[in-house]
């Protein structure tokens, strides 16, 4: 079974899931329902992150995790602590964060303040670094408003909340090496800022308002923000040509009177040693690149133009083919070793969409001539590695059109959260499946159906986590 079989029924109204497991231990059939029409009708302002949530033949509320599935001892590819031999991961229907082993038995869990809001991350030494999700005015897929550090046992060392009514946090964050922690925010415009910004009264929501984006680093030893990077200080100026100015944002393109929720950022990752913030735009289908080595007011001034962006051409009026389509989660891979030059490379889950491209990639993307020598805010990335490859034996179709991610493993494996179908599995980079899992915890997601939906997963070492493990 193919994803093109999978094809002949719409996938928007009712989608058979079905796969193989590994090595052929079994064969699983998922039977997942969709109810995008039924909640398109009703929560027509929901965004694509909210509106399809799937049913699951799986149980609530166990820990045992019925249905994972070991890997073949023979094929074991976890030689050593400093493998990723645990998996972290938040259902989003459930106000708590799973830690599991390569077997699928929970070996530790947290409550959270909330369902998520949507990522999780572990810290080395075993603290949670949480999101959660807070009520507000602009409830919209993704949303958050709330981040806590919680430790091993699960004690609150800090929270912060943003969920008024002109900012929200919503999806991911960044640890960063300092403590601090970068975080997405919505900041609602009003129509009169739309207006001025050059748009017509007929390219606004029907509210008049529009949300745009932020960029927070939050210091919790002062429990302050004390750097920001807003999105509206490096919109295009009216009468500038798009095509002609990459490194600006151009309003037009995101102008959607459906929908508030413009350029819907759903990630953020850092890179130290580039000192360089890689965001993905589901809206844009673009991932976006900005510096960090920048005061606040530098941020807001030309140096915080976009460094490069990647994915979509038609987003800044370019041509050439569109590559991305409602991506999540790109990270930065880790960079050549100091003092030489290499190409730098960015992982990225691909999602597809149910009209355009149903069907998932996980893509690496490697840019070369990275930095300074670049002459283009349009970055040369060439695809290096993608999964499915097309030509492997893995023949597991998979599709999540919202949420997801992907991990490059110590291992060289990586490790792809089909997020709407609430499976994590393993490839190696020749595009065998050589671990996987479907999260087993249910809960009333954010479609507002039962569902197994998970936002992401992530896999961590022994050794970093310590903890006894
Ligand atoms: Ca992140």
């Amino acid at each position: 079974m193919g994803i093109y079989e999978r094809r002949s029924t719409d996938p928007r109204l009712s989608r058979l899931r079905q796969f193989r497991s590994v090595r052929g231990i079994e064969l699983r059939k998922l039977l997942g329902v969709t109810t995008l029409a039924l909640v398109f009708g009703f929560l027509g302002w929901l965004d694509m992150d909210s509106v399809i949530a799937s049913s699951s033949a799986t149980s609530s509320g166990n820990t045992n995790s019925p249905n994972s599935q070991a890997p073949d001892a023979s094929q074991e590819p976890f030689a050593s602590e400093q493998d990723e031999s645990f998996i972290l991961f938040a259902p989003l229907g459930q106000e708590a964060a799973y830690l599991i082993n390569r077997d699928g038995d929970v070996v530790h869990q947290w409550e959270l303040s909330g369902k998520p809001g949507n990522a999780v991350y572990l810290l080395e030494g075993g603290n949670l670094l949480a999101t959660y999700a807070v009520p507000g005015r602009f409830m919209r897929g993704g949303v958050g408003g709330g981040v806590e550090l919680l430790t091993w046992d699960g004690d609150e060392v800090w929270s912060f909340e943003l969920a008024t009514d002109h900012a929200h946090l919503h999806h991911d964050v960044e640890a960063l090496p300092n403590g601090n922690v970068l975080m997405i925010s919505w900041e609602a415009k009003t129509r009169r800022e739309a207006l001025a910004a050059g748009l017509s009264a007929n390219q606004l929501p029907a509210s008049g308002e529009v949300w745009s984006e932020m960029i927070l680093e939050y210091d919790p030893e002062l429990g302050q923000v004390v750097w920001e990077w807003n999105l509206w200080d490096h919109v295009l100026p009216v009468g500038w040509s798009a095509s002609e100015h990459p490194e600006k944002i151009d309003l037009d393109f995101f102008a959607n009177p459906r929908s508030e929720d413009w350029w819907h950022f759903n990630s953020i990752d850092y890179s130290a040693e580039l000192d360089q913030i890689v965001i993905s735009s589901r809206a844009a289908s673009e991932i976006w690149i900005i510096d960090h080595d920048l005061t606040t007011t530098e941020a807001a001034g030309d140096a915080g133009d976009l460094l490069y962006r990647f994915g979509n051409p038609a987003a800044y009026g370019g041509t050439g083919a569109q590559v991305l389509v409602a991506q999540h989660n790109p990270t930065w891979l880790e960079l050549p070793s100091s003092g030489t030059a290499g190409p730098i490379r960015i992982l990225v889950f691909d999602n597809g969409d149910p009209k355009t491209r149903p069907y998932s990639r996980v893509l690496e993307l490697e840019l070369p001539a990275y930095g300074e020598s670049l002459s283009t805010r349009v970055l040369p990335a060439t695809i290096v590695w993608q999964y499915p490859s097309g030509t492997s034996e893995a023949s597991d179709a998979f599709f999540s059109d919202h949420i997801s991610g992907a991990q490059r493993l110590a291992s060289g494996n990586t490790l792809i959260c089909s997020g709407v179908e609430g499976r994590f599995f393993e490839v190696t980079s020749a595009g065998e499946i050589v671990w996987e899992y479907v999260n087993p915890f249910t809960g009333i997601g954010p479609g507002g159906v039962e569902s197994n939906e998970t936002f992401r997963c992530e896999a961590y070492s022994a050794e970093f986590i310590g903890q006894g493990l």
